[in-house]
């Protein structure tokens, strides 16, 4: 494998791409932070730090110590949810829910690159998505999604709520007020509370994070309303339309270097002949807005995708794995080793198999359309692999054991295993996956992507399967989540070294 060009320097969009969902921005003089959700996975929260809003690079994660997020045990689509990262008084603020586990927290740092507080929970704050702002005498108000969170009626949406709180508590010093909720779509969420020239602004998501996801805002004197709404809401969506990049919603306001105004919010890149699957998930993307008369005018989000090769190879060679490295609910240090074999990544396995909610695989996002990933191992003294998920129950595997080596599909309740003897060598096997964005109008381009599974030893290749993308994309398994592709132990003690990546964006369809 030739090594990659450098990263081009602009325009990039998305900004940080691969499964990146509900960004938010904070400015501290001419440095930008930006945290993502990352449900169940550990280490959470990305952080990632840029100098012009436009070439951004991960310095962390929020989520480093396990009693932070109760994640261990968190279910499907749990987990951190929708952070809000604001500065105030030399120090980080980050505000998130943990679903289904510790609920709405409060984190804080001196540093965006950690570390960051075993945070405490909000009390009185029945919701999701919180946001965090001050008014200028000092009170602190948290604006969040309101929803019934047990009862009869859980799950029930309640509109954005509002209450003051002692941050440094968590206690919220009122009873939850309602305030403005959008325009009447469905799920008014994510919202952010800004005070720009001594008008309060609250920019809310609405319509659902699916195609149909807009951004609205309205204005008022105070920061507790009465707010109204803009005429020209949503300022932002892109639902009925045939622009690549779709479900662009949950947004965050931030000016830019040169004095002007962003957003930035997620987004899809859905691809196949009918536009409707997305490998990556939610995606992190900006754009640019004018004010008119007091109000956003928001310009429609563009790709501006890789053109060249992007990629990066991890020999395994450091004592810690970097942030990108993410494994499911639990730690991969309690299973995995850098220093056992210097230069590899041991992984102990324990019986799990990707099927299992916490397997023993730690991986990296898929981050452009066409991208392929290898790694080589020595799988004498057990069995493991790479793998390609989204969740336990869609993923695509290719793995090796002493003389065999199989290709594994799960989909739902639908599984299937092809197998082939191993030709060579147990000690020294390369397992690749090889994404290939479709093309064409034949049926295998119904799906985004075409994914192949296949191993080599030094007696020659194997190719196990060719399956079609769609089965591992967020809308298929309805997940908040994308694509995470990475290495794998099944059973024994599997070692491995030189991963490898290598992505490009073709085109947009
Ligand atoms: C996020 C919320 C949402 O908290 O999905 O549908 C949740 N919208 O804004 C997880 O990303």
């Amino acid at each position: 494998m030739t090594p990659p060009p450098a990263r081009p320097a602009a325009p990039a969009n998305p900004l940080v791409p691969g499964f990146h969902p509900d960004p938010s921005v904070t400015r501290v003089g001419d440095d930008y932070y930006l945290a993502c959700s990352s449900f169940e996975y550990f280490p959470g929260i990305p952080l990632f730090h840029s100098h012009d809003l436009v070439n951004w690079r991960q310095i962390g994660n929020a989520v480093t110590r396990p009693g932070q997020l109760a994640l261990e045990k968190t279910p499907l689509l749990g987990g951190a949810w929708a952070p809000t990262i604001r500065f105030r008084d030399g120090r980080f603020w980050l505000v998130v829910t943990d679903a289904m586990g510790r609920g709405s927290l409060v984190f804080t740092a001196d540093r965006a690159e950690g570390p960051w507080s075993d945070g405490i929970v909000m009390q009185g704050v029945s919701g999701i998505d919180p946001d965090i702002a001050w008014d200028a005498d000092g009170t602190c108000f948290v604006t969040y999604s309101g929803l019934r969170l047990d009862g009869d009626r859980a799950g029930e949406h309640l509109g954005i709520q509002q209450v003051r709180m002692d941050p440094e508590t968590g206690r919220a010093l009122e009873e939850p007020r309602s305030l403005w909720s959008g325009t009447g779509l469905m799920f008014p969420e994510a919202p952010h509370l800004y005070e720009i020239d001594g008008v309060w602004y609250l920019m809310i998501a609405e319509g659902g994070t699916e195609r149909g996801h807009s951004v609205s805002i309205a204005r008022s004197d105070r920061p507790d309303g009465p707010f109204e709404g803009c005429p020209a809401n949503p300022v932002l969506s892109a639902r009925s339309t045939d622009r690549p990049v779709q479900n662009t919603g949950h947004a965050d306001l931030v000016r830019t270097p040169d004095g002007g105004w962003a957003l930035v919010m997620l987004g899809m890149r859905p691809r196949g002949l009918t536009r409707a699957f997305s490998p990556m998930g939610r995606e992190t993307f900006g754009t640019a807005l004018e004010w008119v008369d007091g109000w956003p005018v928001v310009r429609p989000v563009e790709p501006g995708p890789a053109p060249q090769p992007v990629g990066y190879e991890d020999d395994f060679t450091g004592t810690e794995l970097g942030p990108q490295w993410i494994s499911v609910r639990t730690p991969a240090a309690d299973w995995s080793s850098l220093t056992e074999r210097p230069g590899r990544l041991v992984v102990h396995a324990d019986g799990s198999t990707m099927d299992d909610p916490r397997p023993r695989f730690v991986g990296r996002r898929q981050q452009h359309q066409a991208a392929e990933f290898s790694v080589r191992m020595d799988c004498s003294g057990g069995t493991g692999g790479l793998s390609l998920r989204i969740d336990e129950h869609h993923h695509y595997d290719i793995e090796a054991a002493a003389g065999v080596v199989r290709a594994r599909a799960r989909v739902g309740g639908l599984r299937q295993v092809w197998e082939q003897p191993l030709p060579g060598p147990a000690d020294e096997v390369t397992v690749r996956i090889v994404v290939e964005p479709a093309e064409g109008t034949g049926p295998d381009a119904l799906g985004p992507d075409l994914v192949r599974l296949s191993a080599w030893t030094p007696a020659g290749p194997v190719e196990l399967a060719v399956l079609d993308g769609r089965y591992v994309s967020a809308e298929t398994a309805a997940a908040f989540t994308g694509r995470v592709v990475g290495v794998y132990a099944a059973e024994g003690v599997v070692a491995f070294d030189r991963f490898r990546y290598r992505g490009q964006d073709p085109a947009a369809p």
